[in-house]
């Protein structure tokens, strides 16, 4: 087996397929953050509220967003959106929209900004800030007719205009139908497809956050897993076709978590779901084990998606205590599991190269790579000595598109091949537990793709 050749052979592969755009890009790198759900149901105890909360009810007493900026950093979250506006139409910011804010509660004698206070916090702490802005209203007495939809952009205008780059703006797709609606306490059903103006709306995101992605069931840059159960498929491609999907209406729902081999968009899956049971803080639930994170971890960054992990303030305005200590575990438990790379510096071959080299999934780098010279072909490292292997992480090179469909790992134990994992999808990343195997050299075979496999890293954990 050779060692590390530098020189790259070949010329640049050609894309496969649609790629990431650069904020999409930057978004897969992110890998993980964080949901804050915060809002008149933290003091109700609900999940969603009616609109007919009276403002005075938000009165948080010790409310600190450095104190979720810094728990968000504990669990290792890499940005946080917050909720500025749920279903009941509270807004956390004092809007010239609707008086149902911030501006009418005791909270800081009606003079806060908490939209502000937490786009400081992030900023201050170093991690993004992203948007929530619920589209179903369950206060404004015009929800339904089309002077409501020109409130909701306005809501946004404000909310894309006054506080800085945002990574994330959030479009969640539930409506409920009953409702306030400013008295009128009725039911209220609306097209999906076309009442929102949506494509108008996200023309405005573009022009006000261009590098915001912007998520909704449907993308348009990042795409719902179907579950909020914290798990993505194995198989999950970064394409779709975006026909038939709009916020809150989707054909079929199986379609989101797998997207599509041939789809002619790139949307890849975020996987949003909560520390506790509910989104919004309830005092009569506990926060998930850092063992349960670790496999959500797994099911979803592990399976080529982004992880949303909601944390919920409590009545103070803090993330309770005890979920920070889960968030530290978490963290820990993950960094336990990547800690030692084995490949690292080790000896690697592969069976056909058209350009880049096999050295390049070695290098820490995810610019350079190794292209296949064909559809099936394999990479060895050579160890050297026994070691004991506990998880892989393998890469492709997705800015030339995703390609693997099918490949294998072997380890190879006494000079004999055994089978240690099987997978389908790849995509920005596919990571994988091997429970203790054990061998002196690792293959992974791409077994099929729709084009010579690009890779990008490959790294092999000790157990
Ligand atoms: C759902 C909403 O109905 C929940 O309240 C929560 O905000 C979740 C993240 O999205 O569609």
């Amino acid at each position: 087996m050779s060692t590390l050749s530098p020189t790259p052979v070949g010329f640049a592969p050609t894309p496969y397929g649609p790629t990431p755009s650069p904020r999409q890009l930057a978004w897969h790198r992110r890998e993980q953050y964080g949901f804050i759900h915060f809002t008149q149901n933290t003091f109700t105890d609900k999940e969603w509220g009616l609109g007919d909360e009276a403002p005075a009810t938000f009165n948080p007493t010790a409310l600190d967003c450095r104190q979720w900026v810094a728990a968000a950093k504990a669990g290792g979250l890499k940005a946080l959106v917050l909720t500025a506006k749920h279903h009941d139409g509270f807004c956390l910011w004092p809007t010239e929209t609707t008086s149902h804010s911030v501006a009418g509660s005791p909270f800081r004698s009606g003079q806060s900004d908490l939209v502000r206070e937490f786009v400081d916090a992030c900023r201050e702490g170093g991690i993004g800030a992203g948007l929530y802005c619920s589209p179903w209203d369950r206060n404004h007495p015009a929800y339904g007719t089309p002077a409501y939809v020109d409130v909701y952009h306005a809501q946004w205008r404000e909310l894309l205009t006054n506080y800085g780059p945002l990574v994330e703006l959030w479009f969640d797709g539930a409506n409920g139908g009953d409702g306030y609606y400013g008295g009128a306490r009725e039911k209220r059903t609306i097209d999906a497809f076309t009442y929102y103006r949506f494509d108008e709306l996200w023309a405005t995101c573009r022009e006000l956050q261009p590098e915001a992605v912007i998520f909704s069931d449907a993308g348009p840059d990042i795409r719902w897993c179907g579950n909020e159960r914290g798990l993505n498929s194995f198989t999950s491609w970064c394409r779709i076709h975006p026909k038939g999907i709009a916020p809150g209406k989707v054909d079929n729902l199986s379609r989101l978590p797998l997207g599509e081999a041939d789809g002619t968009v790139w949307r890849p899956a975020e996987v949003d779901v909560s520390i506790r049971h509910g989104w919004f803080y309830h005092p009569n639930e506990r926060p998930r084990t850092s063992d349960e994170l670790f496999h959500i971890w797994l099911a979803s960054v592990g399976r080529n998606a982004g992880l949303l992990l909601n944390l919920a303030p409590d009545r103070r305005g803090l993330i309770p205590e005890e979920d920070v200590a889960v968030l530290h575990q978490f963290r820990h438990r993950v960094e336990t599991f990547t800690a030692y790379d084995l490949a690292e510096c080790r000896a690697i071959e592969a069976s056909s190269t058209a350009a880049g080299t096999p050295a390049a999934l070695l290098d820490g780098s995810r610019e350079t790579y190794w292209a296949a010279g064909r559809p099936d072909a394999e990479v060895t490292i050579d160890f050297g000595l026994q070691v004991r292997i506990g998880g892989i992480r393998i890469e492709e090179a997705i800015q030339f598109g995703q390609r693997v469909e099918a490949f294998q790992i072997q380890v190879r134990v006494f000079n004999v091949w055994l089978d240690v994992a099987n997978g389908t999808t790849i995509g920005a990343q596919r990571i994988l537990r091997l429970e203790q195997a054990v061998g002196d050299q690792l293959r992974v075979r791409i077994l099929a793709a729709r084009a010579n496999p690009i890779l990008s890293r490959l790294q092999i954990y000790a157990a």
